[in-house]
């Protein structure tokens, strides 16, 4: 396939890439990405533009139940195989320091990361790729070990706010200052700030200009303490099991279709109570209740394009609802969480 640098990043380039990512044509892909490589365009716009763009598009494909899990996961896995091949094929002369980039525990989402550490790396630094999920004391560890110039620490989902917090106060007293960004630290990164880290970047490319400007950063964030969570947090946490199986005993009551579920519909339901358990505690440990809002509007509209009505996930909430009548916090963000669901 050749291609002219004009037209590299066309909208059928874009159409050519999420078609071949879609069909699992790891090949496909990588000789494309590598095609835009030879014509002369940057690596830095084959990873953000092309990757990251696609990888966008494959969210809404799979929020919108027009591609299933397996076709997402398939997808991503292929941006990953892209993403080695054109970091494989660019040298860079390196010599900016190192740097440890890591997702924080329980964070999956290892691409975005991926993607990040080939941007640093295409801007000179040498970064210790540690990949999704890492725990904190492992992360220490590593730091002990290497000594680098800073961490970047990956959160792309809020639920991993508290352990985001423990990393954030572990690498700063281990006198390793800390970059942090993926969505998952809020609008404009306020829980970056909140959690005590140095710096927040929304992107990749920010991320690297910040690091390549101003680093080691000259504002040193207030020591927020080493843990945020209150009494509610910490009972949200504890019960977490006993929350789930008790609303998992009283569904058929509420809800007679239960009745007939068979093994996959009882485990995917438990797990969306364990997802509203998770989203509630995070909301609480950051005092925010848009966090648990923002995922109620966002969960009844992927079981909406599933064809769940939205009652079902009223019913979730009421049967965790009723079991924390002795919370405030919680119960005012879930009113707020049914409210923006229409009652
Ligand atoms: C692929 C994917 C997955 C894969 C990840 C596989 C992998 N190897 O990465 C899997 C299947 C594991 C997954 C699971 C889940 N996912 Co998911 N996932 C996605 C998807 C479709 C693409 C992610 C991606 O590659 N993005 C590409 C890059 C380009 O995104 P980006 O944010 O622009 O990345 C830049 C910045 O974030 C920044 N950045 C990232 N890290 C860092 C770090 C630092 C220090 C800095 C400075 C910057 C920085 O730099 C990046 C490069 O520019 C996104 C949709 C999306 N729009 O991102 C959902 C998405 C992230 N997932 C989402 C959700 C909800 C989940 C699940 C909870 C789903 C579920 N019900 O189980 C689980 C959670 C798993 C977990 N505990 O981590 C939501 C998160 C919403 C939210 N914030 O609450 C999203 C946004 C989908 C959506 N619109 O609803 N997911």
């Amino acid at each position: 396939m050749s291609i002219t640098v004009s037209s590299a990043l066309s909208p059928d380039v874009f159409d050519s890439y999420l078609t071949l990512v879609g069909d699992g044509d790891e090949r496909g892909a990588v000789d494309l990405a590598i095609s835009l490589l030879d014509a002369g365009v940057p690596a830095q716009r084959i990873i953000v533009d092309l990757i990251g763009g696609t990888q966008a598009r494959v969210g809404e494909l799979w929020a919108s139940n027009e591609w299933g899990v397996a076709r997402e996961h398939s997808a991503t896995a292929v941006s990953e195989r892209v993403l080695a091949a054109v970091a494989s094929r660019t040298d860079v002369p390196g010599g900016r320091g190192r740097l440890t980039l890591a997702c924080v525990d329980g964070e999956w989402h290892g691409l975005p990361a991926r993607m990040l550490a080939e941007l640093l790396r295409l801007d000179g630094w040498r970064v210790d790729f540690l990949g999704a999920s890492v725990p904190g004391r492992h992360l220490i560890t590593h730091l002990h070990q290497t000594g680098p110039d800073a961490v970047a620490l990956s959160c792309m989902i809020p639920t991993r706010l508290p352990r985001a917090h423990a990393a954030i106060t572990a690498c700063r007293a281990a006198g390793v200052p800390v970059i942090a960004g993926g969505r998952g630290f809020g609008p404009a990164g306020k829980y970056a700030e909140q959690l005590g880290a140095d710096a927040w970047a929304a992107t990749g490319e920010q991320a690297v200009a910040r690091l390549a400007s101003d680093w080691p950063p000259s504002f040193v964030a207030d020591d927020p303490g080493t843990f945020l969570g209150d009494e509610e947090y910490t009972h949200m946490v504890r019960s977490r099991p006993q929350l789930i199986a008790t609303a998992m005993d009283r569904l058929p009551v509420v809800f007679p279709g239960a009745h007939h579920y068979d093994q996959a519909q009882i485990d995917a339901t438990a797990e969306d109570l364990g997802h509203i358990a998770d989203f509630l505690a995070a909301a609480l440990y950051v005092a925010d209740d848009q966090i648990f809002v923002e995922f109620v509007r966002w969960t009844a509209e992927v079981l909406r394009t599933r064809g769940v009505p939205v009652s079902a996930l009223r019913v979730g909430l009421r049967l965790i609802r009723d079991q924390l009548v002795d919370f405030p916090a919680a119960l005012r963000m879930i009113d707020g969480g049914v409210a923006a669901i229409g009652g």
